[in-house]
C-alpha cells in the first residue's frame, strides 16, 4: 500500500515529504493509521545528524493512531484499537525487562531502524529501502510496527494529545518520578523549558517540590514554564543561570537539575548547579560523538551524582495510560502543551518554528 512520509536523505537539507510504498505486517506485526505525530528536538537531531542513522530515515516517535490490521500471531490488539507508539521494543523476559528498566532492553541487536527480523517495510518510488525512525516513523500516514511497540489506550482519548504521550509527557514526567525519584520539598532546576522540559516542570509540581526554577534563554518559553508550574524563571541569556540558581536556593544549589537541551555547556550548568550530595539528571540528547568534561576530584568530595534519564526510565503500557488518566483529573496538562497544529507537508515549517523557539509543542494531524 502507499503511505506518505517525511523523509530524511541528506543531512541538514530540507526534509523530503513524498509517497512510500509500505509493505503489508509480517508477524507480530501491525499496521497502524496515523492520527497525529508530535514534532520533537530528536526528530530535529536526526535531520542535522545528531542522533545518527546511516541512511534515508522517515522521521518521528512520538505519536497515536488507531489500528488498521494486525498481522499473524497479533492477540492482544484488534482493528480499530487506539494506540499510542512507545519509541522502545522490549522482550518482556531479558535482565533488564525484569528489573523493570524496559527502555534499556537487552534482547535486539537489529539496529532501530529495521523492524526485528532485520528487515524494512518502506520502500520510495525508486525501490530504495528507507528506515523507520526508532521502528515505528511516525511522521507516515501509515505505519507497520512491532506490537510490542503499542500500548492501548481508552478509545475517548483524542489522538492528538495522546500522541505527546509518545514521548515527551513521558520522558519529561518520568524523568522526576521513575529517574530521580524527587522527594516532596526538594528544590528543582529544569535548564531547557521546550516541549520536553515543561513535562519536567510539571513531574516537578507532581512531585511536590518546593521551588521549580526554570531557566531558558526564551522569554516566551520562561511565561510557558510559569504557567506549567515553575515558581521562579532565570534567563539564561541575561543573566549566568548558576549564580541564579544558586541565590534563589540561599547558595547552597539545587536538590535535582535537570538539563533538557543536550548541550554539553548545559550539562556541565546542571551538574554545577546542584548542591553537594544532589544530583544532576541529563534528559537532552547531546550530539552522538559529543563529550562533557567535569571536575574529577570536585565529583567525589561533593558526592553529586551524574545520571542519565532515558524515555523517563518508563514501563510503556504501565506509565502511559497513567499519564493520560492524570490528564483526565485535571493533574496534568496536555492541551496546553500544544502550540500549533501542522500538515505533514509542513514538516520544515514546524523544524524552524522550533528552531525560533516559538512552540511549547508542534503537532503533525492526519486526516
Ligand atoms: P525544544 O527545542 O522544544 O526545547 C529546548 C529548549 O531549550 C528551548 O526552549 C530552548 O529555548 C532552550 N535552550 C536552548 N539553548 C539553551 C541554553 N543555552 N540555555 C537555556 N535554554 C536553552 O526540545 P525538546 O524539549 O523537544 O527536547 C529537548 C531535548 O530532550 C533534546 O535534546 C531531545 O533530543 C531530548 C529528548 N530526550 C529524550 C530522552 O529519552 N532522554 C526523549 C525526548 C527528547
Ligand atoms: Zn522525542
Ligand atoms: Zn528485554
Amino acid at each position: 500500500m502507499k503511505t506518505r512520509a517525511a523523509v530524511v536523505y541528506e543531512h541538514n537539507e530540507p526534509v523530503v515529504v513524498e509517497e512510500l510504498e509500505l509493505e503489508e505486517p509480517k508477524s507480530n506485526e501491525v499496521l497502524i493509521r496515523t492520527g497525529a505525530s508530535g514534532v520533537c528536538h530528536s526528530d530535529l537531531s536526526v535531520v542535522t545528524g545528531a542522533i545518527y542513522y546511516n541512511d534515508a530515515v522517515a522521521l518521528g516517535h512520538e505519536g497515536a493512531g488507531t489500528i488498521e490490521r494486525v498481522g499473524d500471531g497479533v492477540t492482544d490488539f484488534c482493528p480499530g484499537d487506539r494506540v499510542i507508539l512507545s519509541f522502545v521494543t522490549y522482550c518482556g523476559t531479558c535482565r533488564m525487562c525484569l528489573m523493570d528498566k524496559v527502555c534499556l532492553c537487552e534482547s535486539y541487536d537489529v539496529p532501530r531502524g529495521f523492524q526485528l527480523d532485520g528487515t524494512y517495510r518502506l520502500y520510495n518510488k525508486s525501490g530504495k529501502p528507507i528506515y523507520q525512525m526508532a521502528r515505528i516513523a511516525t511522521m507516515s500516514e501509515y505505519m507497520v510496527v512491532p506490537e510490542q511497540n503499542l500500548v492501548k489506550i481508552a478509545p475517548h482519548y483524542p489522538l492528538e494529545k495522546a500522541a505527546l504521550v509518545g514521548c515527551g509527557v513521558t520522558t519529561g514526567v518520568g524523568a522526576v518520578l521513575n529517574t530521580a525519584r524527587v522527594e516532596p520539598g526538594s528544590t528543582v532546576a529544569v535548564i531547557g523549558a521546550g516541549g520536553v522540559g515543561l513535562n519536567v516542570i510539571q513531574g516537578a509540581v507532581l512531585a511536590r517540590a518546593e521551588r521549580i526554577i526554570a531557566v531558558d534563554i526564551a522569554a516566551k518559553k520562561l511565561d510557558l514554564a510559569k504557567r506549567f508550574g515553575a515558581t521562579d524563571v532565570v534567563n539564561a541569556g541575561a543573566s549566568d543561570p548558576i549564580e541564579a540558581v544558586r541565590e534563589v536556593t540561599a547558595g547552597l544549589g539545587v536538590d535535582y537539575a535537570f538539563e533538557v537541551i543536550g548541550n554539553p555547556k548545559t550539562i556541565v550548568q546542571a551538574y554545577r548547579m546542584v548542591r553537594a550530595a544532589g544530583t544532576a539528571v541529563i534528559v537532552g540528547m547531546a550530539h552522538h560523538e559529543a563529550e562533557v568534561s567535569l571536575p574529577a576530584q570536585h565529583l567525589v568530595s561533593t558526592e553529586r551524582q551524574l545520571i542519565g534519564s532515558f524515555y523517563g526510565s518508563c514501563r510503556p503500557r504501565v506509565d502511559m495510560p497513567k499519564l493520560l488518566s492524570l490528564y483526565e483529573e485535571g493533574k496534568l496538562k496536555l492541551d496546553e502543551l500544544i502550540t500549533r497544529h501542522y500538515r505533514l507537508e509542513q514538516i520544515n515549517e514546524a523544524f524552524a518554528d522550533m528552531e525560533a523557539g516559538e512552540n511549547a509543542r508542534g503537532v503533525i494531524v492526519f486526516d
